[in-house]
């Protein structure tokens, strides 16, 4: 295991840490969340009774894999928590979320719930969002015009592919990485970019987070 693998394990571990017996539990989605579900699972053998609602197709394979009890919107309307991973977290804990092509079920997982701790490793802390591009979720339809219209504000916004072929959401979405380089005014950005017809969600989350688990050389650093 190399050691971004192992800070994100020793994140993920700690996250798994705040779940109590009965809780709703938003389940992110992301390769720091693999090792908070993995730790997860392991509780529930142990006789924690919990359920989750995933912010993937991708993390419901994997509590399914760990035997985490899963429900859904149908059944409950308010979280006891959520857990997720982030690509960038700036020191007042706004997000830049979306590289893995989950954020808008991120977005509403994690707005749903009444607690939201995030779990990086350290490499995703930054002082100003936008060295990351920011993933924006798009309808498929005249994509281009979003494009367009995105990049007035200045940025490079790119179709995400994967393999060569266009890279489609679990809500059958595009997605437009967009490079601004630095954001200094994310929830401007993130309403001006919401007001373009065409534009679903985008990756920037802020008044949200609660609590940041960040995974470091030799420690786990808490932040509140
Ligand atoms: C997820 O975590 C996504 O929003 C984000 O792209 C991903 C990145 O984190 P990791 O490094 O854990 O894969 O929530």
């Amino acid at each position: 295991m190399n050691q971004v693998d192992f800070k994100k394990k020793a994140a993920g571990e700690k996250a798994a840490e705040y779940i109590q017996d009965g809780m709703v539990i938003g389940l992110g989605s992301g390769s720091t969340m693999y090792w908070m579900l993995k730790a997860l699972g392991q509780k529930v053998r142990e006789g924690l009774s919990i359920q989750g609602i995933p912010s993937s197709i991708k993390t419901e394979n994997w509590a399914r894999e760990f035997g985490i009890p899963l429900t859904n919107f149908e059944k409950v309307n308010r979280l006891d928590l959520a857990i997720d991973g982030a690509d960038e977290v700036d020191p007042h804990f706004n997000l830049i979320k979306g590289g893995g092509g989950s954020l808008l079920r991120e977005k509403i997982v994690d707005q749903a719930a009444d607690h939201f701790i995030v779990v990086v490793d350290d490499s995703k802390l930054v002082d100003e969002l936008g060295a990351f591009p920011l993933p924006v979720e798009v309808v498929s339809f005249g994509w281009q015009l979003v494009k367009y219209r995105i990049e007035q504000l200045g940025c490079q916004a790119e179709l995400r592919k994967r393999n060569g072929e266009v890279f489609v959401t679990n809500n059958q979405n595009y997605i437009l990485d967009c490079q601004f380089n630095v954001i200094k005014k994310p929830e401007e950005l993130h309403h001006k970019l919401k007001q373009m017809l065409g534009v679903v969600e985008t990756g920037l989350f802020f008044n949200m987070t609660d609590r940041v688990i960040i995974g470091k050389d030799n420690e786990v650093k808490i932040q509140e």
